[in-house]
């Protein structure tokens, strides 16, 4: 069972599947700026890799004359800087149960608002493990084109160089999370961390680095995380679509909940507020939004009337480290009183003035990759 070495999830994670481990946290935990490590989660395409010596595993340098420089974890925090940046890390999967719902089944695990979460990261800079064997950064040779990461269990994708030398990329080889060890189900004891672009270019328990005029060849760069038109229904012209690397703006309800009669009973304790006091009580949506590439979040509007008037949900603070905006914006609306009754609706809008499609069906693509329509929200019941 190669299986076997995997470690106990926390109970509170939803399952999707066992071996390998796909598991998404409830929406509550997502309230939070930072996701706790045993509630991030956990996209497994194979095993989670065995290694008994965290501190003396190797990554191996490829360059583009072929030469190898392999350094241990324990070389790595001794030689480079340490950086630390929060950011979110999204599965292009994320909601595809809402794509799949609204707009025609689709292949790949029915992922609802939980394929996201949003940590601090701290590791090395690979823009500094690049210059130390030899790549010029500022300016790579036209050869270089990409850069591939391989894991330890097989997995494997790339990045475009420009992003790895990027002053401000952010892209980092990660030994710890939210402070503490980098958990073994998120890439113990390296991984990658790409802000910014899909999850799936974060590759997990890295082993080889390889400088390339190509791409990685593996399935999850050439194949599977890539978006086709709505008429495609299967078997595409593979090579004709890009690999997903920035993602679009996103947004997603995480909470729906009452305020109950605790805010109206602090805000005046001198009179007595009945617990039951219908106007007293406010309904609260709480969620996140998100965009690639570091792009910042400008605006949440939320509709309350299915889509007819709209109005602006408050950006809550967020203490963010790194070079741009990776992380969500958490974000908050308090819905006028008497407005609840036909569910909600959210949309992020970027710094860009990109905002999210209104429905899904136009999006629509057979791996129900991008999810990102308005999210529909009934009353006191997440879709
Ligand atoms: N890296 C390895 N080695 N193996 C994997 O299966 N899955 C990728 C990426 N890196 C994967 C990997 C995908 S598709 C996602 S969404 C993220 O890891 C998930 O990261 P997480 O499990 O830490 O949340
Ligand atoms: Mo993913």
């Amino acid at each position: 069972d190669p299986f076997e070495k995997d470690p106990t999830r926390d109970a509170r994670m939803l399952m999707h599947t066992e071996k390998p481990c796909n598991a998404e946290p409830p929406g509550e935990v997502l309230n939070e700026f930072l996701t706790p490590n045993e509630l991030f989660f956990v996209r497994n395409h194979l095993w989670v890799p065995d290694v008994s010596d965290p501190e003396e595993h190797e990554v191996t340098i490829v360059t583009f004359d072929g030469d190898e420089v392999t350094f241990t974890v324990r070389e790595l925090r001794q030689i480079f800087k340490e950086h630390s940046v929060t950011a979110v890390l999204q599965c292009s999967g994320n909601r595809r149960s809402h794509m799949s719902k609204q707009g025609g089944d689709t292949q790949g695990l029915p992922w609802d608002v939980g394929a996201i979460g949003n940590a601090k990261w701290t590791g090395v800079l690979l823009r500094d493990v690049l210059r130390e064997v030899g790549l010029d950064v500022n300016e790579p040779p036209e050869d270089v084109q990409h850069v591939q990461f391989l894991g330890s269990e097989a997995y494997g994708a790339s990045i475009p160089i420009d992003k790895a030398v990027d002053r401000r990329g952010d892209v980092l080889l990660v030994y710890q999370m939210n402070d503490q060890p980098l958990p073994k189900d998120h890439g113990a004891p390296l991984r990658v961390l790409v802000p910014g672009h899909v999850a799936a270019r974060s590759v997990k328990w890295v082993k080889k680095i390889i400088l390339s005029d190509e791409e990685s060849q593996s399935q999850w760069q050439q194949r599977d995380y890539k978006c086709f038109g709505p008429n495609i229904k299967n078997d595409p012209d593979w090579s004709s679509a890009p690999a997903i690397q920035e993602m679009p703006v996103q947004s997603a309800v995480t909470a729906v909940r009452s305020s109950g009669s605790k805010i109206s009973k602090g805000a005046d304790r001198t009179n007595v507020i009945s617990t039951h006091d219908a106007d007293s009580e406010r309904t609260i949506l709480e969620g996140y939004a998100f965009s690639g590439g570091g792009r910042t979040i400008v605006r949440v509007d939320v509709s309350t009337d299915g889509g007819r008037t709209w109005d602006q949900a408050e950006l809550l603070a967020s203490p963010s480290q790194g070079s741009k905006s990776w992380c969500w914006q958490r974000w908050q609306y308090s819905v006028p009183a008497g407005a609840v009754g036909e569910g909600f609706l959210v949309k992020a809008v970027d710094e860009a003035y990109n905002t999210q499609p209104e429905g899904y069906g136009p999006n629509w693509n057979f791996r129900g990759n991008l999810t990102c329509g308005w999210q529909r929200v009934p009353a006191n019941k997440p879709e």
